[in-house]
């Protein structure tokens, strides 16, 4: 059963845990969808000496506050996973050094990028891209962000944008992923697949396509790739992904959203027929790679229904925007292209 049955209107009060929601009303005059938070970028591209970048990010709810895991880069440009602590989900502290895994030796050439954080049933599970012969999904379990287990890479190289279901259906656990190549791959459709133990991965089903001439969909018609953890709805589960343009100035990523079945995953119900959010402000255009809008994470306040989603802007900083959940919902069904 899905845990949001009923989507609570603002009325619906304060949230029921003590711990604030980041939140920002839309803006008067506004009549967007979703819309940025207005002190962005949250965490700036250096938020303690030696770093110069810090994005495409994930955080969850933990003890009073939240939690993060975070792509930090340092001088080399050698992305690594970073801890990070907030009290608000807006505020952050970053720990200076990197995640280590209490049963793997960390090598200097294993890369660790664009994770993405879940709790299921009382386990927090990180998934990332890594690697050091091209580029795979890894994956890693904790109880308490101290201490780190590293699980088996789920695919082969190459793949990017491993992305697990918040619980098992019907008995399985699922992650969402891109196969792609070893570079800066200009192709690529979400997949999903499925395992019993977090270990072996298989039934492999394809979950939507890039668009194209045909359907009118250049905003991704290049290649698309799923983003925060997928939420319960009554409608489906919401999956918040980029799509990405190839331009002459090089790519361009967007948001956009899909619903898919709540017990099918692979079945696509509706999805949305332009971007959400695309760069437009001064700190997705410019920075380490200008015009990337990256979706990694997003927070659900049940009672009220509002909608807070984590972003790396351009390679460099982390960024926050919103939405309400029930009318991005109603939005994707709305304006929706299925192919
Ligand atoms: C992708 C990933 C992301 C990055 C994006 C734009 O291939 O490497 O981390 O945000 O390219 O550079």
């Amino acid at each position: 059963m899905s845990k949001l049955s009923a989507l609570g209107g603002e009325a619906a009060g304060a949230a029921v845990e003590s711990r604030p929601f980041p939140w920002q009303d839309r803006p008067a005059g506004c009549d967007e969808v979703v819309w940025r938070h207005s002190e962005n970028p949250i965490i700036p591209r250096s938020p303690f000496p030696g770093v110069q970048g810090i994005y495409n990010s994930a955080v969850v709810p933990f003890g009073e506050g939240y939690i993060g895991v975070f792509r930090t880069e340092k001088r080399t440009r050698f992305p690594l996973l970073h801890v990070g602590r907030s009290p608000n989900g807006l505020e952050w502290e970053i720990d200076p050094e990197p995640i280590e895994f209490a049963n793997f030796e960390s090598a200097p050439n294993h890369y660790a990028y664009d994770p993405r954080v879940v709790e299921i049933e009382g386990t927090y599970y990180i998934s990332w891209c890594g690697g050091h012969n091209g580029p795979t999904i890894s994956m890693a379990s904790t109880q308490d962000f101290q201490t780190f287990e590293r699980l088996e890479n789920a695919f082969l190289p190459f793949n990017r944008n491993g992305v697990l279901f918040p619980r098992k259906i019907n008995g399985k656990y699922f992650l969402l992923s891109r196969p792609s190549d070893n570079g800066h791959t200009p192709f690529g459709d979400i997949y999903v697949s499925q395992s019993p133990d977090m270990t072996h991965w298989g039934v492999h089903r394809w979950v939507m396509g890039r668009g194209g001439d045909e359907v009118g969909q250049w905003w991704q018609r290049t290649k698309i790739g799923a983003g925060p953890i997928p939420i319960e709805t009554p409608d489906g589960w919401l999956m918040i992904y980029h799509g990405v343009i190839d331009t002459c100035n090089g790519f361009v990523y967007s948001m956009g959203a899909a619903l898919l079945d709540l017990d099918e995953p692979w079945r696509v119900l509706h999805r949305t027929d332009q971007h959400l959010l695309t760069p437009e402000a001064e700190y997705e255009v410019s920075g380490h790679v200008p015009n990337v809008v990256f979706p990694c994470a997003a927070l659900v306040d049940e009672p009220t229904g509002r909608l807070a989603i984590y972003y790396g802007a351009a390679d460099t900083c982390s960024c926050v925007c919103y939405a309400k959940l029930d009318e991005l919902i109603e939005f994707t069904k709305n304006h929706s292209a299925v192919f």
